[in-house]
């Protein structure tokens, strides 16, 4: 077994986790006839637990540049709105077709496709509202900036053309060149997001900037490979949902590719690379040193 030892401060984590969660309460759209169906689907989907890592990235990167807590945690609640949005369109029967998501019946299971498909899209462009509002920064160049790059992160360049090439990559002869480049696209680009939205929050300098997204991309890959990993290793009531479909579908993926003993090496060294980045952080950025260490020990 290779691993580091994470002494993550899982109270911080779930600390996080709960303001989220009481923001998402406060930030969900009001209805008042029969759209409120969406608002349910919506809510059952943000409610229903998740690790809500991309929000501590994003409040933890807040804290070390210096910006309040309300702001940080209004892009919290945004990026973990499009995380969930994602998660519910992959769980589509014309997407990766899981009838489980986060332990309990995915959102089209419980209520329907029609709904789902708009619960995703109404959590898309809720993240966008919450990160226009002047409540989330007083100065409008900082907001656009943040909505410019999370836009980024989700686009063709992003976690959209991820999922495009990995729904055409089954069967696929894929390098270890392409792969990177798939999982860095789908899964990578919104957690180099959620950490950097705290250097754009607080105006920070370009090379402090540069270091938290050289930690954040190191930190994305590793997040992907875990979950190959947790594909073909988890079991399925751990996992939250179901296992095993990279090999059912002849996915090419890190395992497949290279095995777990070896999958599991490149995962090591890629957070060990991770922290290096935050050698200029010192003591504030000890949780942010904890989470890459927890990400590649996680079981779901
Ligand atoms: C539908 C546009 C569109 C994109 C979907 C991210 C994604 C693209 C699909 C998710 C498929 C998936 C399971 C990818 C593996 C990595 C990943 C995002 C896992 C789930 O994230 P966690 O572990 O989940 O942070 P929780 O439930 O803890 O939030």
């Amino acid at each position: 077994m290779f691993i580091i030892k994470d002494d993550l401060d899982k109270d911080a984590l779930q600390n996080a986790a709960k303001k989220v969660e009481e923001k998402f309460l406060k930030l969900l759209p009001k209805a008042v006839d029969l759209e409120q169906q969406v608002v349910d689907a919506m809510t059952y989907a943000l409610m229903a637990g998740g690790k809500r890592i991309r929000p501590f990235l994003v409040m933890e990167s807040a804290r070390i540049f210096g910006v309040g807590e309300s702001s940080a945690l209004r892009v919290a609640a945004a990026v973990e709105c499009v995380h969930t949005y994602s998660l519910i369109h992959d769980d589509l029967p014309c997407m990766d077709d899981d009838d489980m998501r986060r332990g309990q019946p995915s959102v089209h299971k419980k209520f329907d496709e029609a709904t789902a498909v708009l619960a995703g899209d109404a959590l898309l462009t809720l993240a966008f509202e919450i990160l226009a509002d002047e409540k989330t920064h007083a100065d409008p160049r900082v907001r656009c900036e943040l909505i410019s790059y999370m836009a980024k992160a989700l686009g063709v360049n992003g976690m959209v053309g991820g999922q495009m090439f990995d729904l055409l990559a089954e069967n696929q002869e894929l390098d270890k060149i392409r792969i990177t480049r798939l999982q860095r696209m789908k899964t990578g680009a919104l957690i180099v997001f959620s950490s950097e939205a705290g250097a754009i929050l607080g105006k920070a300098e370009d090379k402090r900037r540069q270091a938290i997204k050289g930690y954040a991309h190191d930190v994305g890959l590793a997040f992907q490979i875990t979950d190959d990993l947790l594909d073909e290793e988890g079991s399925s009531e751990e996992v939250g949902k179901t296992v095993g479909k990279d090999a059912t579908s002849g996915k090419a993926t890190f395992v497949s590719l290279f095995g777990i003993d070896q999958t599991r090496i490149m995962a090591t060294m890629l957070i060990s690379q991770a922290i290096k980045h935050l050698d200029g952080f010192g003591k504030k950025a000890e949780n942010l040193r904890n989470l890459a260490k927890f990400i590649i020990n996680r079981a779901h």
